[in-house]
């Protein structure tokens, strides 16, 4: 380890006459890096129809259907936030965090998807939240859309029609009117690329509507204009006297080419773009979508006998509009994947048009889930490809974490942790990455959407036994609270 570090400290030797932050060692985080933990209205607040708020996609779907969740698990209850929120800072609290990331119910705020009705209840409930927080020296990173659509706003289609980017903006003004002056930290979308398959097959993601390679891509359409507008309506009537930022949560896993044949690679960069670049190239790059995606859709949907694209197209002032529509770069990465060249999948689809077949290399680690496989090595590369595709923006990890079946000395999440964490340290220390933030998935035990109670990311345990949902430590909790009180990772994760 002191090899290593002097090592590094001399590679950078001369940029450290221009830069005293090289002066830190491999394992140290730099001064200021915001280390925290995440969560999201549903998975934990529960309280679903109380005091005002209206029903969302997901309360309404694991409603009709028991049966696309886990044992009919939903989030009526989850950890029970709405009434707990003081326990959840007080976890916060002794974890040292300086940033907690969460996320607004938009039905709780607007219980109609719109203006009519705006409740009052639940603007009370997140003032209360964002202000014990910063009594505690927390600051909050605040998540607009964490999928919890307003079931009114569904019943019009949902993402897919057009007119839900006004709808979302109008929401957005709601928010920077009553919570602007304290949240300087925003973020519009969790996780679009997950959310919109709820356009495109049933059963898992709300709202369940089967419009497979279709309305996945009139959905991811109308969340980019959204996107931009919220940050535009930002820039024009909030930013002077405000003075926050806002970003997207984008996210994707990491995808090892299978070897190294030209076709394969071509494949990683495709899936890549389809994942990650579907979202993040209009917003950081140009204003509009991969042309490699464009390319794919297109020839694609002119073979299946359409008039037109499947993916829809951008005016020249929608480009404007979106191109820099934001101040960061926020991002969710769990694990990573193999990929090959291939025409696979059902056609019409989006997995289709990546051109791709995607698999786990089962010799890596297991979790508890199928789809998360510990492979840090894939987190620093995923963060270098973003920090080197989208270079001029600051990069927020809002969401990294390990799913198991709840012990209390969770020795499995200590070891993702730190090993990740470490990779990503290498990213920022040796890489040159600009990261600058990172919350960890999740500060508890919540509803793991269709996965429901049984598995959990939480650094503190919920017992969803009791009425109480008592919270306690894991030992990942102290692991973390240490890492977050010497701001660094013990370095027997760097060997
Ligand atoms: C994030 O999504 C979410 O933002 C967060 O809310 C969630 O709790 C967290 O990750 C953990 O999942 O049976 O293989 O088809 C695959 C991360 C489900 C992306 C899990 C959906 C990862 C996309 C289930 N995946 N998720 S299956």
């Amino acid at each position: 380890m002191a090899a290593r570090v002097s090592l590094y400290l001399e590679i950078l030797g001369v940029a450290c006459l221009l830069a005293t932050a090289c002066a830190r060692e491999v394992n140290q985080f730099p001064e200021g890096f915001l280390l925290g933990a995440a969560t999201s209205s549903y998975q934990i607040e529960g309280a679903w129809n109380e005091d005002g708020k209206g029903e969302s996609i997901w309360d309404h779907m694991l409603h009709e259907h028991p049966e696309y969740g886990n044992n009919g698990d939903n989030g009526d209850v989850a950890c029970d936030s709405y009434h707990k929120y003081a326990e959840d800072v007080q976890a916060l609290k002794e974890l040292g965090a300086k940033v907690y990331r969460f996320s607004i119910s938009w039905p709780r705020i607007l219980p109609n998807g719109d203006l009519d009705v705006i409740n009052q209840a639940g603007i009370d409930y997140y003032n209360n939240l964002i202000n014990l927080l910063l009594e505690n020296d927390i600051q909050p990173v605040v998540t607009m859309y964490h999928w919890d659509l307003p079931q009114a706003l569904q019943y019009i289609g949902g993402w897919p029609n057009p007119i839900l980017a006004d709808y979302f903006l109008e929401y957005a003004r709601v928010l920077f009117d009553n919570f602007g002056d304290r949240v300087k930290w925003w973020t519009t979308f969790n996780e679009p690329i997950t959310f919109v398959r709820g356009y495109s097959t049933s059963g898992g993601q709300a709202p369940s509507q089967k419009a497979r390679g279709i309305g996945n891509y009139l959905a991811t359409h109308t969340v980019i204009r959204a996107h931009a507008k919220v940050y535009r309506l930002y820039d024009e009537q909030y930013r002077s006297t405000q003075n926050g930022r806002i970003g997207i949560t984008v996210g994707t896993n990491w995808y090892e080419p299978y070897n190294d044949e030209e076709e394969n690679l071509a494949a990683q960069e495709r899936i890549l773009q389809f994942e990650l670049g579907l979202f993040a190239n209009p917003i950081f790059v140009d204003g509009d979508y991969p042309a490699v995606v464009r390319e794919r859709v297109d020839n694609n949907s002119r073979a299946e006998g359409r008039p037109r694209s499947r993916l829809p197209s951008f005016t020249d002032e929608e480009k404007r509009m979106i191109n820099g529509s934001a101040d960061f770069l926020a991002f969710n990465s769990y694990t990573t994947m193999v990929v090959r060249s291939a025409e696979f999948g059902f056609s019409p689809s989006w997995g289709r048009d990546t051109g791709t077949y995607r698999w786990y290399n089962l010799s890596w680690p297991a979790s508890g889930a199928t789809w998360l496989r510990v492979v840090p090595w894939g987190f620093r590369k995923v963060i270098n490809w973003v920090s080197t595709r989208y270079p001029n923006y600051p990069i927020f990890i809002t969401e990294n974490g390990y799913i198991d079946s709840g012990e209390l000395d969770d020795q499995g999440r200590i070891s993702y942790y730190g090993q990740y964490m470490a990779e990503m340290l290498k990213a920022i220390n040796e890489d040159g990455a600009n990261v600058i933030g990172y919350t960890a998935w999740s500060l508890l035990d919540n509803l793991e959407w269709n996965s429901g109670y049984e598995v959990k990311f939480g650094i503190y345990h919920v017992d969803f036994n009791s009425t109480e949902r008592t919270r306690t430590p894991k030992a990942s909790a102290s692991f973390l609270a240490g890492i977050y009180r010497n701001m660094s990772v013990p370095e027997e994760y760097f060997t």
